[in-house]
């Protein structure tokens, strides 16, 4: 009996002992903060949420990641601001306003640019992807992975559009960057650059008509209570990016460095699962709440008033274009 006791006390001693070093208890433990704009229990942050504890798993808990969902931490613009002076360390964003933060990335906004998702990820999976994450150097950001968020189309709350002409003159929210901006031009919209957080209140007061976003967003960010009208012309996929601040990075040994990339990778299957099956609720929930939806068939007149961009931007993105064959 007293040889089992002691056989049991010296389990637990080890195991405290192995807990302690794991971080557990230790006072070791690095805490970090990751920013998320969207809501608890959207795909982006359960694909963060996944990945902290990937993280915390592959360094033996010698680091943790705190998850700041509902953008607590301050807008995208903000938030990557905070990334570059290392004051906030990871966030998911959206590739759309990092056009203002790099020379390269905005190529994928480009208005049609895949034809189609599939397509889109074969690329994000592969060497232009990682070509792509690896731009931000110089910049004090780190790319680790690509999140989901489908295709963008746009809503309002005036009228079911069904063509480019339908949109002019309409006053419609895109994400703060100068490509965004451009391509509303194009659309002939009258186009208002303004943070995703203020978007509900400019609808519903009449500052702003509509906007534009992928059903889960939509959904979410309740912009579909006042705005009635979705015309699904999946005009742009910019993905979601992971990262990291250069300050967090520099500070990682090698070997950590492989784990917290590791963890972003393998975190990306669980948000894409999240996403896929959001996008699909969140266009079943609109439409039972009233909104009318119209699905483009005839995509020839969106792609041709967006020429302009191609002539715009052409230069800028040639290099990436070209990997495109585009
Ligand atoms: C969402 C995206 C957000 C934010 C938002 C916006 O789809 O996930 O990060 O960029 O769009 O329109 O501002």
């Amino acid at each position: 009996m007293k040889k089992r006791m002691y056989a049991l006390m010296s389990v637990l001693f080890v195991s405290v002992f192995v807990l302690a070093a794991c971080g557990g208890e230790s006072g070791d433990v690095i805490t970090l903060k990751l920013a998320d704009n969207h809501p608890d229990d959207y795909p982006t942050v359960i694909g963060d949420k996944k990945f902290a504890e990937l993280v915390e798993e592959k360094t033996d808990g010698r680091y943790k990641i705190d998850v700041f969902a509902g953008g607590q931490l301050g807008d995208e613009k903000s938030v990557v601001e905070q990334l570059q002076l290392g004051s906030i360390d990871l966030t998911r964003v959206n590739a759309t306003p990092l056009t203002e933060f790099s020379d390269d990335i905005g190529v994928l906004s480009l208005p049609y640019l895949f034809e189609s998702e599939e397509a889109k990820w074969e690329h994000l999976n592969g060497e232009l992807g990682q070509e792509l994450l690896d731009t931000f150097e110089g910049s004090k950001l780190v790319g680790l992975a690509f999140y989901d968020s489908g295709e963008r189309s746009i809503y309002n709350s005036k009228k079911l559009i069904k063509t480019p002409e339908d949109l002019k003159g309409l006053k419609i929210r895109v994400q703060p960057s100068e490509l965004a901006i451009s391509v509303f031009e194009a659309f002939g919209a009258s186009a208002t650059p303004m943070e995703y957080g203020e978007v509900y209140s400019a609808i519903q007061t009449g500052v702003l008509e509509g906007g534009e976003n992928n059903f889960p967003s939509y959904y979410t960010s309740n912009h579909y209570e006042v705005a009635k009208y979705f015309t699904v012309n999946k005009y742009t996929g910019p993905p979601e990016i992971l990262m990291a601040s250069q300050k967090l990075w520099d500070s990682l040994s090698d070997e950590d460095k492989k784990a917290f990339k590791e963890a972003a990778l393998e975190s990306v299957a669980v948000q894409r699962e999240a996403w896929d099956k959001l996008t699909q609720e969140s266009k079943e929930a609109v439409i039972e709440n009233g909104n009318e939806i119209f699905e483009v068939t005839d995509f020839a007149p969106w792609r041709e008033a967006v020429e302009p961009i191609y002539e715009k931007y052409g230069e800028q993105y040639k290099e990436w274009l070209d990997k495109l064959n585009k």
